[in-house]
């Protein structure tokens, strides 16, 4: 009776096509500041990653799956609403969306989910996320309660690790010796490095644990056969050129994972092009909602008011293998602890091809997260008789207005092509591209990333405000003392 009614609401609302007891479960994982490349099953043989390699046999591997920012709480917010970052104006670090805005978290509650995020949090306003939240990551007690909670209620669960975010403090460091690490090629080689390296391993490790304890209470709770599991590595991690903090594949490209019994085809690849904001409708359709009916709360500068994303349910279940021509990404360094000025990014990138637009190529790059402390200050040590390293620590700072890669020659992006004449065309049909969707999301490129901390809270606002002022001040010392 209680089932039939529910069903019964739902229908009224217009809202699922299918009915509650035939609706998936969603288990969303989402890792911290893990570079796509660090998982066994993609191809680095140093890491332990026993469960997520179990998974992956049992999974669909999408291999370009890219978030549309590179820090913590704007790929989140992205992976949440399905909306890129400037239009729901949660587009710096430590952001929130729009107040109306509604989040995967909304839409599910309202067709009859139960909603849930395990750990860490990072997005805003509260009313745009409902979900409950369950502390901590290593203890399942309350996951397990969640998920026995009602049999007849379908749910979804995103759990939010904290591996492997710096600094690298967990898991089981005696796994790794860092001189018999292979150092990766876009790092530089140093002890330095080495012991970070083993250090940000053992966190990997640690997530991977998690995720195998997850699978096996889902398990146990009688649920894996129709639950969508889906892993995402979220982005980059903090090393310099790991990727975070950039829109370089490293920083931008999420490994992903779908494990769903009897839809996915276990131990599949595709290679379809997708973004986090494909994410929400993806699962909307999943559980038997059109996502092109949705009002996701936030009109584009057009004043559309559906997803940006849009759903790759039939990249999933196999029938294509396409869903998107091109993927955008955008970094906003305003906010960011530690940084000096503006150095706002913007990305477009095909199958093959990703042009980048510096917006401020005028000014130095700084941030605390890649620019100090280590390993930097190891690889700047070690620069000062090694010019090749020297130009790779100063492209880290500097970097000029236009940057093009050819990522099927050029996985590291290392050769710039923006002046070569001959990818003239490619460059513009790319730029026109990001010129359009930036003029859709609102996006005014340098105007908006100097009033970015207007998203962010007002502590960070505050904080802004004395930054400016002490910058004032100092400029009118130097100003004193050279008249
Ligand atoms: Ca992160």
């Amino acid at each position: 009776m209680k089932h039939s009614l529910k069903f019964l609401a739902a229908f009224a609302l217009g809202l699922p096509s299918i009915s509650i007891a035939d609706r998936p479960n969603f288990l969303l994982i989402v890792a911290d500041d893990l570079t796509w490349r660090d998982h066994g099953y993609e191809g680095n043989q140093e890491v332990h990653t026993p469960n997520l390699d179990d998974l992956r046999g049992r999974s669909m591997r999408l291999t370009r799956m890219f978030t549309p920012a590179t820090t913590c709480s704007p790929s989140r917010h992205a992976l949440y609403t399905g909306l890129y970052c400037v239009r729901s104006g949660a587009y710096p670090n430590h952001t929130k969306v729009y107040k109306g805005t509604k989040s995967v978290f909304s839409h599910l509650k309202e067709a009859g989910y139960r909603v849930a995020l395990q750990n860490k949090s990072h997005v805003g306003e509260k009313s745009s996320f409902p979900y409950e939240h369950i502390q901590g990551a290593d203890d399942l007690s309350e996951t397990e309660r969640f998920m026995r909670r009602d049999e007849d209620q379908p749910w979804m669960l995103v759990y939010a690790s904290n591996d492997p975010h710096g600094r690298w403090t967990r898991g089981p460091s005696h796994l790794y010796d860092p001189a018999k690490l292979t150092v990766p090629p876009y790092l530089h080689d140093n002890a330095t490095t080495r012991e970070l390296l083993a250090a940000y391993y053992a966190e990997v490790s640690q997530l991977d644990e998690q995720v195998g304890n997850l699978m096996e209470l889902l398990n146990d709770c009688g649920a894996a056969d129709n639950t969508l599991v889906m892993y995402v590595s979220e982005q980059g991690s903090s090393f310099p050129y790991g990727g975070k903090w950039s829109v370089y594949d490293n920083g931008i490209r999420a490994s992903t994972l779908v494990y769903w019994p009897g839809k996915v085809e276990p131990g599949s690849n595709s290679d379809a092009l997708v973004q986090y904001i494909d994410v929400v409708p993806t699962f909307l359709e999943a559980a038997g909602i059109d996502p092109d009916t949705v009002d996701v709360g936030c009109p584009d500068a057009l004043g559309e008011t559906g997803f940006d994303g849009r759903s790759f349910l039939n990249v999933l279940t196999g029938e294509k293998d396409t869903c998107r021509e091109v993927v955008f990404a955008q970094h906003t360094t305003v906010g960011i602890h530690g940084y000096q000025e503006p150095y706002p990014m913007r990305a477009v990138r095909d199958a093959r091809y990703k042009l980048i637009l510096n917006l401020a190529p005028e000014n130095r790059y700084t941030i605390s997260g890649i620019h100090k402390g280590q390993p930097i200050e190891s690889w700047q040590e070690d620069a000062s008789t090694d010019p090749a390293l020297a130009s790779k620590v100063e492209w880290l700072f500097k970097r000029p207005g236009e940057e093009l890669y050819d990522l099927e020659a050029d996985e590291y992006e290392m050769n710039n092509l923006a002046d070569d004449p001959q990818f003239a065309a490619v460059k513009r049909r790319l730029r026109q591209q990001l010129d359009e969707w930036m003029t859709r999301q609102g996006d005014k490129g340098i105007a908006t990333e100097l009033v970015a901390t207007s998203r962010q809270g007002a502590q960070r606002q505050k904080k802004e405000a004395q930054r400016q002022q002490r910058k004032a001040r100092q400029q009118k010392r130097k100003q004193a003392s050279a008249s």
